[in-house]
């Protein structure tokens, strides 16, 4: 049991005090720190002078405590474990606290902490506050100066946010540096980071002409691993202001890596801090997907320096504002540097396996909560990509022009401040003179709305309408829901693959009519109905393309209409959801056919659309390659009830094998053209070509035959490049052999923690028998360790929530086995185990022996003493559903 109180959104009250200036000084050791902290405090307007001063605080040693330059008495402030609290306070004041900290013994990876004898620091959301005493709240904006003061030997590298203004010999080998932000910020962007680092430096001159330094921090013996992530920085600086006219602000823009870290990166002031695993890549130890992570996470925290730093949030319940405003940006960014519609497909594929499933089960929340137990729980997919779909509807509705408009105005309104949801959506209405109230119901109402289509075909008229039905399933606290405001991009279709000039039976003569070939359809109501007339023939309806809203869709189209669309559709996501349909239609009907106990058997339609688009040369290949991967076992599990995840999974290797065995020889053939001996190059060209090769290389190597083991073998062993040998090395894992690649490969890579996490996670996520014992066996490993979270994330988080196969094995030990390390990890790292503890979220999804399983491990979770906040809140939502 945790004794915390729910934190409700509609309590929230402005700030009783303001603090204007932070002066913090430092004098870092591994098990001693010692951090001076002086603060200038004024009381907020509207507050009543007899109101007290209570400071966040946890896990700290108090040293001295002075109110405008004399000694508190003990008797003039209370401490408790979370708070200190001042009774009597002048208007303005300063008050100056000496605290110590153990960064050595700090494994929750929060507040300041030790990572490979080097000092960093994380916190957001809440982790200013076991550094020292703060209002630790995001609406308390303050301009920071920071000494750091350490032994020049063991840390010659001092830095935090702003500018460095001094630095200076000081006496026990020790030194100094001080470091200015001129910027007003809220705790959660502070940062420091000390050890022996070494940096690659270069330069981006701005749009105004301004020299921007660009230094990537990391430990000796990596700088060879850091041109990607130093270009990817260059390119995010140049597109944001082509994009939105948006500059950096600083003179230095720092990245520092480091290896223990709970996420992906932080956006603090000026000073990134990133998990190695988003900037060190070189080809032979980072696959495509690595390089395209980097450019993704890269920009991301660099387009927070205005979406989340210049304009944050006012609490916590906002944190989509900056959230998924800034994964949109992203996604924009990797569209525009990359494949649009590959980067579209991949990010829907994403939201779809992990969103969708959040949203419909007992985790659900709005993209802007209304309460949380733990706010770290609240990084989820839901305010992120949910939130990201979101502000592309702004996009979508207002066009690219009315957006940009938007955010102008949101700037022009908002920096410097700390804001709402409700803020960005007046800016985006106020600039486009438009009414977007309906729309709010994005941010407030759970759940992913359904949409119901029924289309039907008019001979005499020549018409064609369409009614559309929305629905919005109940979730966790909120039971009957109102009608969406749902942008519905549309096309028409005829037999050759035209798409038809669209005129609605409503349009008036002089509305543009014309030749528009693509409509969003602006949905409001329950049931609406729209009639489409003048077309020469009875088309077929292209619906939600580029997946214009984040909900689910149904419409009754034969397999023949899909296997038209997946070839005619001009809309390439809309060709994708086609053969992505098709296919998970067939499985479903596969896996009732195997629970009726009758053979599993690929219709010929099906594997003959799948042949087409393996002979059509000139077809992109990475579409192809996403058309090819069928959908994975935990998107079927959400389309199916009381599913029994070891059939599912049986089911579709039969149906991957029946298409090998069918596809042999095109598969074969499409292998070696695209096997094409060329050096490695990072590019859209190649990445698409190996896309499609590792596929087809995936699919073949289901063929139970000498040649395929010796074409698995001939690629680990020929590879020039990380992205090719792993691709083999996984394959032939999953055939169960691969133990000479496996120890070759741990021997070659053993140095490399990054190459290790992928050693781990291939066998995490394996399909061979005896995966659970393997995994077992892997915690004892020289190169893991509990403590790591990108090892937690490989070996255990990878085969708990990525191997449905084995963790949901029938005898309940790979529930156990997630149990026993979410109990190990939460004494450890609350935030990593609350994390891991989302994989028995969809409890009851799976059939009733394993729902009796499953609910057991998360009673014991929960029956366990001291348990944190984070894991009690995760558990508890779970076994109420
Ligand atoms: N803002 C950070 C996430 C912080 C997570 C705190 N538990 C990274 C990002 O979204 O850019
Ligand atoms: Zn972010």
């Amino acid at each position: 049991m945790t004794d915390r109180q729910a934190i409700r959104r509609l309590d929230y009250t402005a700030p009783a005090y303001l603090i204007d200036r932070v002066d913090l000084s430092f004098e870092l050791d591994e098990t001693d720190t010692r951090v001076s902290n002086r603060l200038v405090i004024k009381r907020n307007k509207g507050t009543a002078a007899d109101t007290p001063l209570v400071l966040h605080g946890e896990g700290l040693q108090l040293d001295s405590l002075k109110l405008d330059g004399a000694p508190l008495p003990a008797s003039a402030y209370q401490r408790d474990e979370h708070s200190l609290t001042i009774a009597a306070m002048p208007e303005e004041a300063i008050l100056e606290i000496v605290t110590r900290v153990n960064p050595a013994s700090n494994t929750s990876l929060m507040g300041l902490y030790v990572s490979g004898g080097n000092f960093f620091t994380q916190c957001e959301a809440e982790g200013f506050r076991k550094i020292t005493y703060y209002l630790d709240r995001p609406d308390v904006m303050a301009k920071f100066t920071t000494t750091l003061i350490a032994d020049r030997q063991k840390y010659p590298v001092l830095l935090s946010n702003g500018n460095r203004v001094g630095a200076g010999q000081m006496d026990r080998g020790r030194h100094w540096v001080k470091w200015v932000d001129p910027f007003r910020k809220p705790s959660y962007l502070f940062a420091l980071v000390a050890g022996k680092l070494v940096a690659m430096s270069d330069s981006h001159v701005t749009a105004s002409g301004r020299t921007v330094n660009v230094e990537v921090y990391v430990e000796p013996g990596n700088l060879d691993k850091c041109p990607h992530a130093v270009a990817a920085a260059k390119k995010a600086m140049q597109w944001d202001e082509e994009r939105f006219g948006l500059e950096y602000d600083l003179d230095t823009y720092m990245i520092v890596a480091v290896s223990d870290f709970n996420m992906g990166a932080m956006e603090n002031k000026g000073l990134n801090i990133f998990n190695t695993k988003y900037v060190l890549a070189k080809p032979d130890t980072a696959t495509d997907a690595d390089f395209d992570g980097i450019d993704s996470v890269v920009a991301h925290e660099y387009f927070h320096n205005w979406t989340g730093n210049r304009v944050t949030c006012r609490d916590w319940f906002q944190l989509s504002l900056k959230e998924g405003l800034t994964v949109y940006r992203d996604q924009e960014f990797s569209s525009d540097i990359g494949s649009r519609s590959v980067t579209r497909i991949q990010n829907v594929r994403a939201l779809r396996e992990y969103q969708f499933a959040e949203d419909a089960g007992p985790q659900a929340h709005p993209v802007r909560p209304d309460e949380y137990l733990e706010i770290n729980n609240f990084y989820t997919w839901t305010v992120y990509e949910k939130g990201s779909e979101v502000v592309r509807m702004y996009a979508t509705l207002l066009g690219r022009e009315g957006f940009r408009r938007g955010m102008d105005l949101y700037f022009k309104r908002h920096d410097g401040q700390a804001v709402t949801c409700d803020d960005f959506r007046a800016a985006m209405a106020d600039a486009n003179h438009v009414n977007l109230d309906q729309f709010a119901l994005w941010y407030s109402q759970a759940g992913t709305p359904h949409l119901d289509i029924e289309g039907e075909w008019h001979e005499a008229e020549r018409s064609f309408t369409l009614t559309v039905r929305q629905s919005i399933p109940p979730t966790p606290g909120q039971h009957d829901k109102d009608p969406m405001h749902i942008p519905l991009a549309l096309a028409l279709i005829d037999r050759r693959g035209q798409p038809l000039p669209l005129q609605l039976s409503t349009q008036s003569a002089g509305e543009a009519a014309g030749d528009a070939t693509e409509r969003i359809l602006e949905l409001r109501q329950d049931c609406e109905r729209f009639t489409f007339v003048n077309l020469p023939c009875h088309p077929v309806p292209s619906l939600l393309r580029d997946f214009s809203a984040p909900v689910t869709l149904a419409y009754p189209y034969s397999d023949d209409e899909l296997v038209f669309l997946m070839t005619h559709d001009d809309d390439a996501f809309a060709r994708w959801e086609a053969a992505n349909n098709y296919a998970v239609r067939l499985m479903c009907a596969q896996y009732a056919t195997a629970t009726r106990g009758e053979a599993v058997s690929v219709p010929e339609a099906f594997s003959a659309a799948f042949r087409t688009l393996l002979e059509k040369p000139e077809l992109d290949p990475a579409l192809v390659a996403l058309m090819l991967e069928l959908p994975r076992e935990n998107y079927l599990l959400e389309q199916l009830e009381e599913v029994d995840p070891v059939r599912l999974a049986q089911v579709c290797q039969q149906v991957r094998q029946q298409l090998a065995r069918a596809l042999r020889s095109q598969l074969l053939q499409r292998y070696q053209q695209l096997n094409d001996g060329q050096p490695y190059h990072y590019n859209g060209e190649q990445v698409a070509r190996r896309s499609l090769k590792n596929v087809c290389l995936d699919y073949l190597a289901e063929l139970d035959e000498g040649m395929t083991g010796d074409l698995l073998a001939r690629q680990y062993q020929k590879a020039d490049n990380m992205t090719d040998r792993l691709a083999a090395l996984r394959a032939l894992v999953n055939r169960g052999g691969g133990e000479a690649q496996l120890a070759d490969f741990a021997h070659t890579w053993q140095g490399d923690a990054l190459v290790m996490d992928k050693w781990f996670a291939l066998q995490a996520t394996s399909r061979r028998p005896g995966t659970l014992s393997r995994v077992q066996h892997l915690l004892e490993h020289p190169a893991f360790s509990l403590k790591n979270p990108n090892k937690v994330r490989a070996l255990i988080s990878a085969f708990c929530l990525q191997n449905p196969l084995h963790f949901h094995s029938a005898d309940g030990y790979g529930y156990a086995f997630a149990a026993d390390r979410i109990i190990e990890l939460d004494a450890i790292n609350p935030q990593i185990a609350a994390r891991l503890a989302t994989c028995f979220n969809r409890w009851t999804k799976v059939d009733l022996s394993r729902r009796a399983l499953m609910r057991a491990e998360l009673q014991r979770i929960k029956a366990c003493a001291g348990l944190s906040p984070d894991t009690f809140e995760i558990v508890s939502k779970a076994l109420a559903a």
